[in-house]
């Protein structure tokens, strides 16, 4: 019997739209919670009396042979041995969330896309951040760029943002990715190293591909090891266009900038949580939203309208290029928020699949090269990945009504009804929609030109931004940058590769590749091929970026303490550190209670000196106590606690006897004058050796000189990391 094809639409529209757009109640329809009522089955529904035991053969007193008959023991291993699904040939290793994404500014200027431009609307997001390189077991610390992918479920489509956090690219034109990937990943005779970019292919890339040495600059500096994700900013890199309602076109990027400031890890730190703790990254993500303490980004856009593209030195497709903000300034129109933890990793952190050719009406592309290329795969790999219905997987489906003839392929599960799956049809059924009713509108672009396999001439300059790079960056994040040059170039056996790298340095700055070449070793550059220029850029330094008000929220705050610890000074401590949300983590020298200097009080350390290490906190406390302080002082681990925390430039503070064991553990010049005679701070140590109410403080308001030790140390540790005494080589007992 013919159906009329309007009413299965409609019955199809009805089951996608009635959550409204939001994902999370999309997915619910999915969620699957097991109840007291449920008992085991097979996947075919029947239930089954043990999962514990194969059908087999038995005697008294013999196990006899299993049989090859049971198909619950014959599911269960087959479903094991398909567990696996490829994982991402870049970008493997990753982690994911929800939040939500809106306009306080609109952007209808520029574009008519309501996502841009609706300051009422909130439009529902997953964000899944990655490393490149790593496979999907490797660390989250490694030296690397981050993936920085948001999916809009958009009211008019998915938008997919798939960026890093790093504003550009190694190289200009698609054609170039895979060799640039198969070069960074492990060897191939080998496969090592993992994760990591010190090794002879790498760099003997960058070396013959000069467009690569801007990006090559921005992996040797600290935004390639970031404290955390939600401590990174992102780009969505390429240039895209914006369309707006009078059918203007302009071209844009787009950027994030978190609340909590741009931050890093040092390197040092970076190595050892790889090894003591490789999803450092993935559970401060999670950590922060079940605490509630949700990360937010602001999102900016930097436009050049059409009659400017051609108006600067670099051209404005080429991905190995940033837009300078002197020049084009951001414009800050929204925020995205995080806010929910996922509900199973593989089907929504893994499963969720990206495509830079999603864009919704008003948004387009633009004929950046890289962009173009990237277009063609996302989709493609998605394809090997996760199989050809994947936009069908409930993380990836978007939130309002899908309707086409795209029919049938492995794994359909949406069941369309009706009796045509083409058009034009006899009933009109699923016509094209027009452009007012929110039909994509393509620019009509005019092009005209010669097919040829070149680049256009602008495309050729490479050291320029190279150069404004590295001369934006603070002293300390030069040296840091000297240091990540010397350890990569140093996994480099081959002479070849690390000496001719070092020359290549000297086109962006002769004392840089000096410093690199003394470490390294290869021939010293006396001159460079190209001068530097001198220029500095905006926006490019870590230290502009310090979060917009310090604070110690969501930071990790280890306190030290044994037997005989000062009760006083370790519960106004605690209720200080939660109160402002940061996270106090007791720290003994094992996991049994401790009990304080009155006998009376003790506290279960979450945490002992072994198995927990100052690498996984951002700053120590040590309370007094003449007990405690001196059974930490006899315990090597403990000393190496402070020691290291000191050189990774981590605010300290010691209240009572256990400010002596901290002078003990690091050198430090003389202390500098306090606020008002008790508190005293040093280089990011804060000491405190009368505890007395008045002096003591409560961290209320976070600012230097203000009241009492609490405020100083808070201050200490808003600052993220004392760079000071790296400056005065004090940092050197890690
Ligand atoms: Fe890519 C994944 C970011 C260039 C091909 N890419 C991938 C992911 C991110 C980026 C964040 C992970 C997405 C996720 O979490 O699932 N890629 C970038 C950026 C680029 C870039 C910012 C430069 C502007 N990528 C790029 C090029 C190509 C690809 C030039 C190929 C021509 N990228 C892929 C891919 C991946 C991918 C093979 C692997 C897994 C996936 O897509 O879903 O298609």
């Amino acid at each position: 019997m013919a159906q009329l094809i309007p009413d299965a639409i409609h019955k199809a529209q009805q089951v996608v739209m009635g959550h409204k757009g939001d994902k999370i109640t999309d997915l619910q329809r999915e969620f699957k919670d097991p109840s007291p009522k449920d008992r085991l089955t097979t996947d075919y529904g029947v239930k089954q009396t043990t999962a514990d035991d194969w059908l087999k053969v038995v005697s008294e007193d013999r196990q006899g042979p299993m049989l090859l008959e049971d198909p619950f023991g014959r599911e269960r291993i087959h479903r094991f041995d398909h567990e696996r699904i490829p994982e991402r040939v870049v970008h493997a290793r990753g982690t994911g969330a929800f939040g939500k994404f809106r306009v306080f500014e609109s952007a209808a200027d520029v574009t008519c896309a309501p996502v841009l431009t609706d300051t009422s609307r909130e439009t529902p997001v997953f964000v899944r951040f990655s490393t490149v390189l790593g496979s999907r077991g490797s660390a989250d610390t490694v030296r690397d760029v981050r993936g920085f992918a948001i999916k809009f479920y958009t009211q008019e489509g998915n938008w997919d943002l798939v960026g890093n956090d790093i504003p550009i690219f190694f190289i200009q034109d698609a054609i170039k990715f895979p060799d640039l990937i198969h070069a960074a990943k492990p060897e191939p005779h080998n496969e090592v190293p993992q994760a990591q970019t010190a090794h002879n292919n790498h760099w003997d890339f960058i070396f013959n591909h000069p467009e690569a040495t801007a990006m090559s600059m921005w992996t040797m500096s600290d935004r390639a090891i970031p404290r955390s994700f939600r401590m990174m900013q992102g780009f969505g890199v390429n240039t895209f266009t914006l369309l707006n309602a009078k059918g203007e076109r302009c071209f844009v990027k787009f950027t994030w900038t978190p609340e909590l400031g741009v931050h890093s890890l040092v390197w040092d730190e970076a190595l050892k949580l790889a090894g003591q703790d490789p999803d450092f990254h993935r559970k401060d993500l999670m950590e922060a939203i079940s605490n509630g303490v949700f990360p937010k980004w602001k999102f900016g856009i930097q436009t050049i309208s059409e009659a400017d593209e051609h108006k600067f030195d670099f051209d404005i497709l080429d991905a190995t290029k940033f837009w300078p903000e002197d020049l084009i300034p951001i414009r800050y129109i929204g925020e995205l928020e995080l806010n929910r933890n996922v509900d199973e990793f593989f089907t929504q952190t893994e499963q969720i699949a990206f495509c830079t050719s999603h864009v919704v009406p008003g948004i387009g592309f633009s004929n950046d090269p890289l962009l173009q290329g990237r277009n063609f795969s996302y989709h493609d790999t998605q394809l090997s990945r996760l199989g050809t219905n994947w936009q069908e997987l409930p993380i990836n489906r978007p939130v309002c009504p899908v309707m086409n003839f795209n029919r049938d392929g492995a794994m359909r599960h949406t069941i369309h009804r009706g009796t045509v799956n083409y058009w034009p049809n006899r009933f009109e059924a699923v016509p094209p929609a027009t452009v007012e009713e929110g039909g994509y509108a393509e620019y009509a672009e005019k092009i005209a030109g010669i097919k040829a396999r070149v680049r256009s001439p602008k495309f050729k300059e490479h050291y320029n931004q190279a150069q404004l790079f590295y001369n934006s960056m603070a002293p300390v994040e030069k040296s840091h940058m000297v240091n990540a040059l010397a350890f990569e170039l140093d996994h480099c056996e081959d002479p070849v590769v690390y000496s001719r790298m070092v020359q290549r340095l000297a086109d962006i700055d002769l004392s840089l590749a000096q410093s690199v070449c003394a470490m390294v070793g290869g021939e010293a550059p006396k001159t460079s091929s190209r001068s530097n220029h001198g220029l500095t850029a905006k926006g490019l330094s870590q230290t502009e970026y310090p979060g917009e008000t310090p604070t110690t929220k969501s930071r990790r705050i280890a306190i030290l303490i044994a037997d005989g610890y000062d009760p006083v000074a370790f519960s106004a401590a605690y209720a200080a550190i939660s109160a402002a949300l940061a996270i106090p983590l007791v720290i003994g020298p094992n996991r049994k209670r401790v009990t304080a200097a009155d006998g009376t009080t003790s506290i279960q350390p979450h945490h002992h000196l072994e198995g927990f290490r100052s690498t996984m906190v951002d700053a120590l406390f040590i309370p007094g106590g003449a007990a405690s302080v001196q059974t930490l002082a006899k315990n090597g681990r403990a000393m190496h606690w402070i020691r290291e925390a000191f050189g990774h430039l981590k605010a300290i503070g010691a209240t009572g006897e256990a400010v002596q064991l901290v002078h003990s553990a690091v050198a430090l010049p003389e202390v500098a004058v306090s606020v008002d005679g008790d508190v005293r701070e040093s280089f990011g140590v804060v000491t405190l050796a009368q505890v007395r109410p008045g002096s003591f403080g409560e961290a209320v308001q976070i600012a230097k000189g203000t009241k009492g030790f609490m405020e100083e140390l808070f201050y200490a540790i808003a600052q993220h990391r004392n760079w000071d005494r790296e400056l005065q080589g004090l940092n050197v007992q890690v």
